[in-house]
């Protein structure tokens, strides 16, 4: 017994970090293309710096991507050619609505995505969409504050509903807003603020987080009533918070920083704030606006299913511990002894994997997506061009093998799997290119050079493999 039949194997990739075109067929500008590569970037994306337009001197990687805007079919059919049975990809926002609070939205965005949805069903892949993927129009931060404002809902809602009726029929699986724990890490790139000096942080990401939580609940009411065929999942960083050691200072340590995440999937999966969430909430002095149609409309539109990010376990340590930080991870915590890391320093933990999907099926006892794993490496080419990226297979291999486990011995339910970045694409932490994540390689390098062109990597043949054995030849 492996994985179930009809297992939906494939990748995962971003607007923002692959299509380019930024100022194309009428594209408004938005968050995700103003945060340069750099030093500067996480300052940016933290909301600390605020850069809300492009400035002299910084190099901004999303201006171009990987070109997938005019290269998207020639990538989907190096999908088609592993044998993709789904393919995850984002809307850019401002393609539909370039400044997010037209009347009408633009024909020239609507028409590129059905381009691309078409593509797939050319070849039978399931288009995953993530309706945004930290993406907020510019204008919308400029005029309205982003998500601090209860008027995003109304916009965001009819984009959801411009994109249901649109795309009826052609695409089947929607995910709300990705990553919806990362507003509390990077708020500019999560949620499209930027703080005022002295200002209450904690407020005001609740508050926005207070406002994707419902906007995410009218749009899942919103797609049922167009089409009820239509799946509607939410997003989680995921990763669950080991306790440094038996301590029980470490152990509540771990469990608070649990919570600090699933927050979101309990309102998006119960339909209501937890009782640990409003205790917090009234502690730390925050103060939410609830209305009676909020309360109604997250109870009745819980999500379908739970999709969720997957890259490494954390490790939380209570006071007093002698743990050290972890570093270059939007997350915070202390280094796990146990685990090795990647170049990047993130811990590599494939049990993690199986021990998170176990956590979040017995809290939400629905069907789980596993949307992003992967490796970000940098990759040598050889002399002859080929591509060897044994590293990547072996990382993948290991976190198959547990979601397997997950699967088969733990009984948790799991409709796919989709890989981040199978093809190259711009790193959203870093914004360079050298932190590799693909199947397929892309010529193009962190100042922007190359050629762009496309080249199969070892794991690419690896991986088709896999997909035609259905997960029972890892190689
Ligand atoms: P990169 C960390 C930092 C930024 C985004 O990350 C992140 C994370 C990890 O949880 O989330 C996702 O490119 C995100 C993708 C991103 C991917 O992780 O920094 O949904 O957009 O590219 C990998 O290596």
């Amino acid at each position: 017994m492996g994985f179930p039949k009809g297992f939906l194997w494939g990748g995962a990739t971003a607007a923002n970090q692959c299509e380019g075109a930024y100022n194309l067929d009428g594209r408004g500008l938005a968050n995700v293309d103003v945060m340069p590569h750099g030093p500067e970037r996480w300052p940016v994306g933290t909301g600390v710096r605020p850069m809300l337009d492009f400035e002299e001197g910084y190099y901004y990687p999303a201006q171009s991507g990987i070109d997938f805007y005019h290269r998207y079919r020639e990538d989907i059919a190096l999908f088609a050619e592993m044998g993709f049975k789904v393919f995850r990809m984002s809307i850019a926002w401002s393609r539909i609505f370039p400044k997010g609070d037209e009347q009408e939205p633009n024909e020239a965005g609507l028409a590129f995505y059905e381009d691309v949805f078409r593509e797939c069903q050319k070849y039978g892949i399931e288009p995953l969409v993530t309706i945004t993927h930290f993406d907020c129009p510019i204008h919308l931060i400029t005029q309205y504050g982003g998500w601090r404002n209860c008027k995003l809902i109304d916009f965001y809602k009819k984009l959801a509903r411009t994109l249901f009726t649109r795309y009826r029929g052609l695409v089947r699986y929607w995910l709300t807003f990705n990553e919806i724990n990362m507003i509390l890490h990077a708020p500019f790139m999560g949620a499209g603020l930027v703080f005022e000096e002295g200002e209450n942080k904690q407020q005001v990401k609740y508050t926005a987080a207070h406002h994707e939580l419902v906007a995410s609940a009218w749009a899942t009411k919103i797609a049922h009533e167009i089409d009820p065929d239509i799946q509607v999942g939410c997003m989680l960083a995921a990763g669950s918070y080991y306790p440094y050691s038996p301590r029980p200072e470490d152990v509540r340590a771990a469990q608070l920083s649990n919570q600090e995440n699933y927050f979101f999937i309990d309102v998006q999966s119960r339909g209501s704030y937890p009782a640990y969430a409003l205790r917090m909430l009234e502690r730390e002095g925050i103060e939410l606006d609830i209305s009676d149609e909020d309360r109604r409309i997250l109870a009745d539109h819980t999500v379908d299913f739970i999709s969720f990010s997957y890259y490494s376990s954390r490790c939380a340590a209570g006071e007093g511990s002698d743990a050290d930080q972890v570093k270059g991870n939007a997350f915070a915590g202390v280094k796990n002894p146990y685990l090795s890391e990647s170049q990047w320093g993130w811990a590599i933990d494939p049990l993690g994997l199986r021990i998170t999907m176990n956590e979040l099926y017995d809290r939400y006892q629905k069907p789980l997506f596993v949307v992003e794993n992967g490796l970000g490496a940098i990759d040598r080419v050889a002399e002859d061009g080929s591509i060897d990226d044994e590293y990547r297979i072996e990382y993948l291999r290991q976190h198959i093998q547990a979601m397997r486990d997950a699967i088969t011995e733990d009984g948790v339910e799991l409709l796919g799997y989709t890989t981040w970045g199978p093809i190259d694409l711009v790193s959203a932490g870093t914004g360079e290119m050298s932190k590799r994540y693909g199947f397929i390689y892309v010529d193009r390098d962190d100042a922007g050079e190359g050629s762009l062109e496309r080249s199969r990597k070892k794991s690419f043949y690896w991986y088709q493999r896999v997909i035609e054995t259905n997960g029972e030849d890892l190689g």
